[in-house]
């Protein structure tokens, strides 16, 4: 790639994208991408923010009080939903604590203390499950009015007693009352508690790597094809270099930076331009 067309990649951002709106660029972006809701980040193109809607790894640390964080929260563009429509969760596992390596999977990684998750009204409470199963979240409004079709809303997660030290897993989904909109892919949560960054981001990592399992990461909007419609976020996340919480989609390589190594994977799934 020579630098006029990378001259011309980068300038044409700032003419096509839409407009940047009042999105937190520290959430958890989501939109309809393929016929389904879609987890990603937000990315600063220029003067204007659009939603990367291929990360489903964010991470996040307690402390705004002890064991508690509403953020990242989740976040749309501005007609990106049915407005008055609801978007829900489901709780997919129960919380697993990390050992250093790894979230072990199996039932002897689940830790006696559990997650809960509010949000407004008592009923909307909800708490991680102590085994393996689905525990069907609440569901909160897609705005009306001014901001149609946006949604934002910041649940607050509190890990309950026996908290401690360390880092947690929490595996999400989305779901929506808009018809023919089906329910996200599983995306994953990792939280900190008094963790160091360095061990945080190992363990996102190690869920990218192990749970995650993307096969087709270059596909940097959702939309099943590496195009040019990637390369321009690919190449403003190379440009940057460093990613920032939740997430970073342009990193293709889990080493929290978007350089020379995923400039490889990038090109080697734009050479085959549909995702498997
Ligand atoms: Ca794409
Ligand atoms: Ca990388």
């Amino acid at each position: 790639m020579n630098r006029f067309s990378l001259f011309c990649a980068v300038s044409g951002v700032a003419a096509g994208a839409s407009s940047a709106g009042a999105q937190h660029l520290v959430d958890i972006a989501i939109g309809q991408a393929q016929g389904r809701i879609a987890t990603g980040v937000f990315q600063v193109q220029g003067v204007n923010v659009t939603p990367l809607l291929s990360q489903r790894v964010f991470i996040a640390e307690f402390g705004q009080f002890p064991g508690f964080t509403n953020s990242p929260g989740l976040d749309s563009m501005v007609g990106a939903f049915q407005p008055a429509s609801q978007i829900g969760f489901n709780i997919l596992k129960a919380l697993r604590k990390w050992n250093g390596f790894a979230f072990p999977q199996g039932s002897a990684g689940i830790p006696p203390e559990q997650m809960q998750i509010k949000l407004g009204p008592p009923a909307n409470t909800r708490l991680t499950p102590l085994t393996d199963t689905v525990v069907t979240g609440f569901s909160l409004a897609v705005s009306t009015g001014t901001n149609a079709g946006e949604f934002h809303h910041h649940p607050g997660f509190t890990l309950l007693d026996p908290a401690s030290d360390g880092l947690y897993l929490l595996e999400l989904q989305l779901w929506s009352t808009q018809s023919g909109l089906a329910a996200s892919e599983p995306y994953w949560m990792v939280f900190s508690q008094n963790a160091t960054e360095g061990d945080l981001k190992l363990a996102a990592s190690w869920v990218k790597e192990n749970l995650w399992q993307p096969t087709c990461a270059a596909d940097l909007n959702g939309d099943g094809f590496v195009d040019d419609a990637d390369f321009v976020p690919f190449v403003i996340g190379y440009d940057y270099l460093l990613c920032d919480p939740p997430g970073c989609p342009t990193d293709l390589n889990g080493d929290w930076t978007t350089d020379d190594a995923d400039f490889s994977i990038f090109a080697s799934q734009y050479d085959r331009l549909i995702c498997p």
